[in-house]
């Protein structure tokens, strides 16, 4: 009926780019707004958690350097898995890489082996730090652009300095990013929402993730900060939440339990800020 599909086509005229309207629109189709930050030990953990949870969830976080890999055939396997996943699931696949380089630098990152980045990855995490021209090599190569404007971490520097946010901000609208730019890394909303505080308005919306996420702690030893889901939706303005050890640390046989929460509890919030 009217419910769903109407919901999208409001919602899609204001989003940034056809990458941030293929999560949205995953979002909507699978009732989930949850990022699972698959911050394992090994691949072959990554791998199975993904199987276990993989319905759950709209996205699936790496950090591919902080795996461990035997060898590079272990390298090539884990990718094909990953990517096999990703599409039985169909949730994306985002490197939290956080480039911060010039784009040349960048470019080489993005593309060598053995992790071959942009080979499986849809999504990568980016630092706003060296300035717009180094966008084009995430452009050239086809990939969707999360900046990241804010920490979560005590006394990150993109949280105290003035003004870094809307810079930020600026640096995309100003060098024409906007269709590579699927949203930022962020504890507050960047520019406007696509509904919530920030305001509706008919400029285009990013979508905003927002990671130190947790229902079962408050911070840990080396300055990482959490709020609850529903604080990081409602108060924060998150529309992705990103959760890693509220999940992992629950242990296998109660992971899909946990994830299964903290989408539900993730979903409701998130029809609530939209009024679904
Ligand atoms: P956890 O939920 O276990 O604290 O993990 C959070 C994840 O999000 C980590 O992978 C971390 O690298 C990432 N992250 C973060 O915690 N804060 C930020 O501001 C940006 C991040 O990418």
């Amino acid at each position: 009926g009217d419910g769903e599909e109407g919901i999208e086509s409001s919602l899609s005229k204001k989003l940034s780019s056809p990458k941030s309207q293929k999560l949205f629109d995953i979002i909507i189709s699978k009732q989930s707004n949850l990022c699972l930050s698959a911050d394992c030990e090994t691949w072959q953990e990554l791998i199975s958690i993904g199987e276990v949870v993989g319905s759950k969830i709209c996205a699936m976080k790496t950090h591919v350097d902080a795996l461990s890999f035997q060898d590079p055939n272990e390298i090539a396997l884990f990718k094909r898995k990953l990517a096999e996943l990703a599409s039985e699931h169909n949730f994306v696949i985002i490197e939290d890489r956080k480039f911060a380089d010039i784009g040349s630098t960048v470019m080489k990152q993005l593309t060598a082996a053995p992790f071959s980045i942009s080979e499986w990855a849809h999504f990568v995490t980016v630092h706003s730090i060296p300035g717009p021209g180094m966008l084009k090599a995430f452009k050239e190569k086809d990939k969707g652009v999360i900046l990241i404007a804010e920490m979560s971490s005590v006394g990150n520097l993109p949280s105290i300095l003035p003004d870094y946010k809307k810079k930020t901000l600026e640096m995309v609208e100003e060098s024409g990013n906007e269709d590579i730019v699927v949203g930022f890394v962020s504890q507050s909303r960047v520019g406007s929402s696509l509904g919530g505080k920030g305001g509706g308005g008919s400029a285009t919306c990013f979508l905003q993730f927002t990671p130190g996420v947790s229902l079962h702690s408050t911070g840990d030893a080396l300055g990482q900060q959490y709020v609850t889901v529903r604080n990081a939706i409602l108060e924060r303005d998150a529309d992705v939440i990103i959760v890693g050890r509220g999940i992992l640390q629950q242990g296998r046989e109660k992971w899909v339990e946990a994830a299964e929460q903290y989408r539900k509890e993730g979903w409701e919030a998130l029809k609530e800020k939209l009024q679904l």
